[in-house]
This record gives structure tokens, sequence and C-alpha cells, in this order.
């Protein structure tokens, strides 16, 4: 029996799931996706995909041209992918493996003798043997008899992520040698990319330590904009020549790290770990965490400069939590507007072409708009708008944290 004569439901509808139940369907896998909030199914039923990506609409035609439907319903299925989100506790750090805990929950409920779950949400070493494992054996199933599970952790990127979803490498981690050859096949049916097979735990700890290691390099950049801008350096001069070094490769500064992925993920090991013994990641994670006061203090250092006194001629472009994004997850833009908030200050106009809905004080909807009503202009997020209308900026003085506009007057 191949991947082709079997029925796979993917949990949950989201970034991840969404694109990855599409790459399934229209590489002709019978796929039923599943989300709880009707909005998305009934989104997802009349033709619509649920968020902004390149070419996914285009995917989306593509499936559902094949064998895709989508449902609120768990259903009954041989193979069941969970892509469920995994926020960390804010108090201890660790991963919230709740909505995880729920689906698998679900899935027991329907699923038939003999069926495999693959969980591809990014976990901590052990989030499978400490909450996953247990639901099999409360309902009395023996794994590896009654059922199977496995980890497929995502490596995607937003903004990139249907080239990335067919072309980068995976990792599967399963208990046994069969089921990893299957899960194989399965995500071998769009994946060019290597795929490597390992134990769960590995699989775990590899894409956490992934998004570690770039959290450390975008957080040693970030320390080096404030070493370099204590000395009036060029902090971007300095990374672009120390880069030519064939071993070297600093990624860039900026206001802050977002996103679900880089900004959450490396917390899971100081939360399992400890602050000492994940002394590195805890430090990097830090100095990520201290961008966006960093910026406020960079944005009243450079209206103190020029005089400028009234908030309400300051404009944040950006709110995303990066470039070409629809995204405001842990964005470094609000982060950077609530510690305005606890210095009880406020007024700043704030601009994304990618944010529809009001979602903060001082939110205007064109850039026409926006750069009218404002002298100063802080670039938060590098989004191409911005960058294929940089004349309109002109006239204004422009403090860029993106280091996309080649004539601002001041950097971070
Ligand atoms: N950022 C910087 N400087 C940089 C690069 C990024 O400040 O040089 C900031 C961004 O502006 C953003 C944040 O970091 O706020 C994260 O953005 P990102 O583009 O680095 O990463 P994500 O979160 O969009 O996607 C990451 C990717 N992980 C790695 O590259 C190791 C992606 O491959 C993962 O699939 C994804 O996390 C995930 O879902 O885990």
């Amino acid at each position: 029996m191949s991947i082709f004569d079997k029925k796979v439901g993917v949990i949950g509808l989201g970034y991840i799931g969404l694109p990855t139940a599409l790459s399934l369907a229209a590489n002709g896998v019978d796929v039923i996706g599943v989300d709880v909030k009707k909005e998305i199914v009934d989104s997802l039923k009349s033709g619509q995909v649920t968020f902004e990506e390149d070419g996914l609409q285009g995917l989306y035609e593509a499936a559902v041209a094949k064998k895709m439907e989508f449902s609120t319903v768990y259903p009954s299925a041989d193979i069941y992918v969970v892509t469920m989100p995994t926020p960390y506790d804010e108090r201890t750090k660790k991963v919230d493996a709740s909505y995880i805990v729920r689906a698998v929950d679900c899935v027991l409920d329907v699923m038939p003798k003999g069926a495999t779950v693959v969980v591809e949400s990014t976990v901590s070493p052990g989030t499978i043997d400490d909450h996953v494992r247990p639901l099999f054996a409360k309902r009395g199933l023996t794994l590896g008899v009654d059922a199977h599970i496995a980890h497929a952790p995502e490596r995607i990127i937003p903004g990139n992520m249907l080239y990335e979803l067919e072309h980068n490498a995976r990792t599967i981690g399963a208990d046994e040698p069969e089921i990893g050859e299957l899960v194989k096949e399965l995500y071998g049916s769009f994946c060019k990319g290597e795929i490597v097979t390992t134990d769960i735990r590995t699989a775990e700890m590899t894409k956490v330590v992934e998004n570690t290691f770039r959290s450390i390099n975008i957080a040693y950049a970030n320390e080096l904009a404030k070493l370099c801008r204590q000395n009036g350096m060029d902090v971007r001069e300095v990374i672009r020549i120390a880069n030519k070094h064939p071993r070297v490769n600093i990624l860039s500064p900026g206001p802050g790290v977002g996103g679900h992925c880089i900004s959450v993920d490396p917390w899971f090991l100081v939360g399992d770990y400890g602050e000492s013994l994940a002394e590195l990641t805890f430090a990097a994670v830090s100095v990520n965490a201290s961008m966006p006061e960093y910026t406020l203090g960079r944005i009243a250092d450079v209206m103190e400069a020029n005089h400028i006194t009234d908030n309400s001629r300051v404009g944040l472009y950006g709110l995303t939590y990066k470039e070409d994004v629809d995204d405001t997850r842990e964005s470094p833009t609000l982060q950077l507007l609530d510690c305005m908030r606890k210095h009880l200050a406020k007024g700043f106009k704030v601009y994304d072409p990618f944010v529809k809905q009001q979602i903060c004080d001082g939110q205007v909807f064109s850039l026409d708009e926006f750069l009218g009503s404002v002298d100063m202009v802080v670039l938060l997020v590098g989004h191409s708008e911005i960058k294929q209308n940089m004349e309109k900026l002109k006239g204004k003085l422009v403090l860029d944290t993106r280091n996309v506009c080649p004539f601002a007057q001041e950097r971070l």
C-alpha cells in the first residue's frame, strides 16, 4: 500500500498546517484539513486562503483540483499530521503543550487501530515523552502495536514558504524504522530535499537548536549594533566587511526578534535546562528582548537632537514581525509600543500595508496619509512597498533600523 492509498488528516490549518496540507494534496495524497475555527474552514471551502504568502492561492487551486477537503470535524484517517501552535509558558518559559495535547486527544477519539500520529509543531526535547505518549497509555493503547507516533518538525521560513517546503531538508523522528520510512514517504510526496530519519528526542532537539542558533547569531548582531553606536561606528559596514571572511556570517541587527519561532523556541531550552546551563542561549534571548526598548531610546535621542517634541509628528513604519508577511505575533513594533506605554508616552502614528485591521492606537491605513502626517519616519520593517517608494521619504527625517533606506540620516 503506497502513501497515495492512505487518508491523511492535517490537524490545524495555520501558517504551517495549511501549506503542508495543500502541498500533500497537490501532489496526489488524499488529504482532509481540519481546524476548529469555523471561519478558517469556511474561508477555505469558499475558495479563499487565510493568510498572505507568495504562491499559496495557486497551490490551493492545485490541491482542491485533486483530493483536498476541509472540515471542523476530526476524521478517521491512516496518518494524522498535527501542526498546532506551541507557545511558551510566560512564567516557566517551558513549552506550552496544551494545544498539542488537546489535538492529539481529539485524534485518539476517532483514530482507527494502527494509525500514525505525526507531531509537526516545534517542541522542546522530551515533550512527546512527557505530554503525548501518556495520552495513548491513558486509553490503554500500546505504541508500536495499536498506534504509532513520529515527529517531523517543519523548517520553512515565512515569506519563502512554498520554495522551502519543496527544497529544504527535513528531519523525521520515530520509534520504529518502518514508521520513519512511512512518514518519509509522506513528506517525500512533495519534498525534494534530503529527509533524515532519527529518534524522536533527537528530532525535537535538532529543531530547537536550529532556531536557537539563528537567535544567537541575531543577538550578536544586535550587541554589535549597541557597541558600534557607543563609538559612532557604522555596524552595517563592520558586519559587511567581517562577512567577507570565508567563515564569518553575521546576521543583521534590528529593532527586535519577532514571530512565533525564533523569539519563542530558544526559551524552551532556558525553561527546561535553566539559565546557568543554557547560559549562552539565555544571554542571546535577553539581548534580543532588549531591542524594542533600545530602539525606543534611539527614537527619543533622534527626536531630541532634531528638536521634535510632538510624538504625533513621528511615524512608525511596519507592524508585522518581519518584511512582506502579514503575521504580527511577537512583533517588535508592538513590543516597542508596549514599552512606550510603560513610560506613559503615546502618540506615534503607525502604518503597515499588510495590517488592515486596527490593532494599535495611532494606526493609519494608507502610505500617503501616513507620510503626509509626520516629519520623522522610523523604518521598523523593510517591506517591499517602502523599498519601491523610497523617494516618498525624501524630505523626512528617517531613522532606519533595517538598512533599507540609502539616504536615511539615522540608523540603529
Ligand atoms: N531578524 C533580524 N535579523 C536577521 C534576521 C532576522 O533581526 O538578520 C528578525 C526578523 O526581523 C524577525 C525575527 O528575527 O523579527 C525572525 O525572523 P526570521 O526570518 O529569522 O525567522 P522566522 O521566525 O520567520 O523563521 C524561522 C526559520 N528558522 C531558521 O532560519 C533557523 C524557519 O526556517 C523556521 O521554519 C521557522 O523559524 C519556524 O517555524 O521555526
